[in-house]
């Protein structure tokens, strides 16, 4: 599964620099200071975490990669402050626009102003929850009610033919993200088919590992018997990790952990079992969707959803796969 990754990204970056190699576009439409470069305006949603360090390190390097002028800006979080970097990006008149929503909703009238400019916009990572699909050209990025439906068939297959109870915390993204909400759909469609799984307490980490520490704390002191903790992602997991361990428990033995990502820290928790098992999703979306930005600047058509290809990970796979990992 590794290899046929690898070998996709692979193929992506060859196709990338053969499109390079046709010699661009024809400088027809954009600004980009005069010369024929396209430039990209990309509003990133923060550094939240370990994800997002390695998926800006992964855009900035493809499009350094490519030839683009890539004109980044960090919301830090904020909605505002990417509708802000987006309208900035408008009125720059830059000539492809993409964004990972901060949240799924409320983006309808800063889209239609770039589709009125005629700007093309691209949805990378995350998805907005618009009606109205002609306000971008694609969306590129993971499954995560798929993600959360692997977190689910996991604990599923563990627990298989046992019926005490399963006492399940879940610590949960940014709230009102696709992520989030997503990947608590995912596990929860799993998990309801079998009674003997309730989750006793769920509550945000904001994808990040002090918030997931803190949240993890109260459920210590509130809930009496955990049996697994459910984490959005690796970042809150580790935090949680911390919390359990304070609270002179053994992560991975006492509790069972599920996150999602698969992060070098993720996968190093999880070589040393103090994670379980982690659902894979990954940030290297930087070639990929660099192609996609010539493409919708050339008017080429495109696919209106694409997919990241993923895989998950028990201790044993996290082990073999650690040496090779990039971020
Ligand atoms: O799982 C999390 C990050 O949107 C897929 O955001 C991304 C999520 C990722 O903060 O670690």
């Amino acid at each position: 599964m590794l290899k046929k990754i690898s070998a996709a990204m692979v193929g992506g970056l060859l196709l990338a620099s053969t499109l390079a190699g046709c010699g661009g576009d024809d400088g027809g439409s954009g600004s980009g200071g005069g010369d024929d470069k396209i430039t990209l305006g990309f509003s990133q949603v923060g550094a939240e975490s370990g994800w997002r360090t390695a998926n800006t390190k992964s855009i900035q390097e493809a499009a350094a990669a490519e030839g683009i002028d890539l004109k980044f800006s960090d919301a830090q979080g904020k909605q505002e402050k990417q509708i802000e970097a987006i309208r900035s990006f408008i009125t720059q008149r830059v000539d492809v626009i993409a964004f990972s929503p901060v949240v799924e909703s409320g983006w309808d009238p800063v889209l239609k102003e770039a589709k009125d400019a005629g700007i093309p916009v691209i949805l990378t990572d995350r998805a907005v929850d618009s009606k109205d699909t002609s306000l971008y050209k694609t969306f590129l990025g993971s499954d995560f009610v798929e993600e959360g439906k692997k977190a689910g068939d996991w604990l599923a297959k563990e627990y298989q033919g046992k019926s005490d109870p399963v006492n399940i915390v879940e610590l949960q993204g940014t709230p009102g993200a696709a992520p989030a909400i997503d990947r608590k759909t995912g596990f929860e469609e799993v998990i309801k088919t079998d009674p003997k799984f309730k989750i006793v307490a769920s509550q945000t980490g904001k994808f990040e590992r002090t918030s997931g520490k803190q949240t993890m704390e109260t459920f210590l002191q509130s809930v009496k018997d955990i049996d697994v903790l459910y984490a959005h992602n690796d970042d809150m997991g580790l935090g949680a990790i911390e919390a359990i361990e304070a609270a002179g428990k053994k992560p991975g033995t006492d509790i069972k952990i599920i996150t999602v990502d698969a992060v070098k820290d993720g996968m190093t928790a999880l070589s040393e079992n103090k994670i379980n098992f982690i659902v894979e999703c990954s940030p290297l979306l930087g070639p990929q969707l660099m192609q996609l930005v010539k493409k919708v600047k050339n008017s080429e058509e495109v696919p209106t959803r694409i997919l990241t290809e993923e895989t998950t990970f028990t201790p044993e796979q996290a082990k073999a796969a650690l040496p090779d990992r990039k971020y």
